[in-house]
This record gives structure tokens, sequence and C-alpha cells, in this order.
């Protein structure tokens, strides 16, 4: 079965790619020549993640998923969220972003933290959702040069390293992406039969 993931992250799409069970194929934009930014202007994963999804599938008429995913940091009420890509302002960038929330948890004592990713699924006139979520911590400061986004400062609870220390196969083991992922492969691999 041929499948087209909606997004224009390159780290995403590395890590979806090791996630998907055999007897899937994996389509990125990229294969399709198409290389904008995917619009999100909903304000929950949930919407931002089916309009990507909905804009590919009318587009390339294929069946296809998205992933949208935040940070939600507790002492600051879940923000920055469905916000994440542009926490510290225009134009994006992932080391300012991670700056930004490390400057704004400086007194605080609450690091528990969550990634949540939301993956929207759309194909023959119908729409599927599925989450995956991390609890864990901020740390004080960015350690670790793998993975992507927030990672450097994201401690998965009961571990002893963040994220970017992890390799993409240990991360791949315990994220809120591979979890959203599993619930879908899962659902895919059921119907199927
Ligand atoms: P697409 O919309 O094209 O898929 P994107 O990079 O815009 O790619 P998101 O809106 O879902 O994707 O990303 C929101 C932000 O959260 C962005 O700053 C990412 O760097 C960060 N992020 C997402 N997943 C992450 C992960 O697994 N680890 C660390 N940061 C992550």
């Amino acid at each position: 079965m041929e499948l087209l993931f909606a997004s224009s992250n390159v780290n995403k799409l590395q890590e979806i790619r090791q996630l998907i069970p055999k007897g899937f194929k994996l389509i990125s934009l990229e294969d399709l020549n198409y290389r904008d930014e995917l619009e999100e202007t909903t304000e929950t994963l949930e919407g931002n993640a089916l309009q990507k999804a909905y804009f590919i599938y009318h587009k390339f008429g294929i069946a296809c998923f998205a992933d949208d995913s935040g940070l939600e940091v507790e002492v600051l009420n879940g923000k920055p969220g469905v916000h994440s890509a542009f926490y510290a302002g225009l134009p994006r960038n992932d080391s300012n972003n991670l700056k930004f929330l490390l400057m704004e948890m400086e007194h605080s004592k609450n690091r528990r933290a969550r990634f949540r990713t939301v993956i929207a699924y759309v194909a023959n006139g119908r729409e599927l959702l599925f989450e995956g979520t991390l609890e864990g911590e901020i740390t004080m400061e960015a350690t670790g040069v793998n993975g992507f986004g927030y990672d450097p400062v994201f401690k998965p609870l009961n571990m002893d390293k963040t994220l970017a220390q992890l390799s993409r196969e240990e991360k791949n083991k315990i994220s809120h992406r591979a979890r959203a992922v599993n619930h879908f492969f899962n659902f895919l691999s059921s119907s199927q039969t």
C-alpha cells in the first residue's frame, strides 16, 4: 500500500521511514517535487494535522497522512503547544525557540512537559486521527546533538538523557511520534486483513 506523508520536515520523515512496517511504501512530498511549507493556521494540533493532510490529499489525490506535534509545558499552561514551531517568532528557528523556552523557564522549579503528536489520515472521503504522547521534563540547559527541535531540552521521565542524546532508533522506541505512528499502522494493518 502506498501512503503519502504530508510534511516538509526532513527529520520527521527520517523518523517515520524507520517506523513503517513491511508492506507499506512511504512517498514523500519531495518525491512529488513539492517543496513549499504547508499551512498551519488552526489553533489545535488536530486541526493543523487535518489541514495539512486535506491540502495534500486534494492536490495529489493519494491516501495521505500528516503529523502535527507540539511541546506542552505544564507551568506555561500548555505552551508552546500548537505554536511550537514559531515560539521565538519569525523566521522560525529551532535553536532560538529552545533558548527562548529555557529563558522563560529560568526560575521555574516545575519542569514537567510532554510532547504530543497527532496524525491525521485522509483517504477515500474519510478522516481519522491518532495520538501519541511522551511525558518528561525540560532540562536547565540544552544537551545532545541528535534529533531536532526541542529534543536537546527534553528529558523523558525515568531517563537520564535528553532525546537529543539518544540515537534515532532509541528515540523511536519511546517517542510521541512513534506511538502515534504505531497506532496508525496497527489500524491500517488490521483494516487490510
Ligand atoms: P510539517 O508541518 O511540514 O510536518 P513542522 O516542522 O512545521 O513540519 P510541526 O508544526 O509539527 O512540524 O512542528 C512543531 C514544532 O515542534 C517544530 O518547532 C519542531 O521542531 C518541534 N517538534 C516536532 N516534533 C518534535 C520532536 O520529535 N522533537 C523535538 N521537537 C519537535
